[in-house]
């Protein structure tokens, strides 16, 4: 069963900082870090959150930026479940 798609334009509405996807009905945001290790500890973080949501990030990491895209396959676009791992990543990012 998947849920509802909300789309991009209404999730990014509801956060900061992230933006609609240019191709894909999808949201996406790019992390800067002080460095490595607090790159890969956010992501570590969110890994961990990501499994137990059984919602998981495409997402690419160079040193100490993580670029985010965040869209749910099921539904072929953005529902609640990328809002919620949204905020908990901008939570996480401290
Ligand atoms: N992650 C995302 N982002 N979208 C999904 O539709 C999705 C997922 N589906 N993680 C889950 C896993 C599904 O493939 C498994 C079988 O529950």
């Amino acid at each position: 069963m998947s849920r509802p798609r909300i789309g991009a334009a209404a999730a990014v509405a509801q956060l900061s900082g992230w933006s609609a996807a240019p191709d894909k009905d999808a949201i996406t945001k790019t992390f800067k870090f002080a460095d490595f290790n607090a790159a890969f500890g956010f992501m570590t973080r969110v890994a961990l959150m990501a499994d137990k949501l059984d919602h998981h990030p495409e997402w690419f990491n160079v040193y100490n930026r993580v670029e985010v895209l965040l869209t749910t396959h099921d539904a072929d676009g953005v529902t609640d479940l990328d809002v919620a791992l949204a905020r908990f990543m901008d939570g996480a990012a401290g």
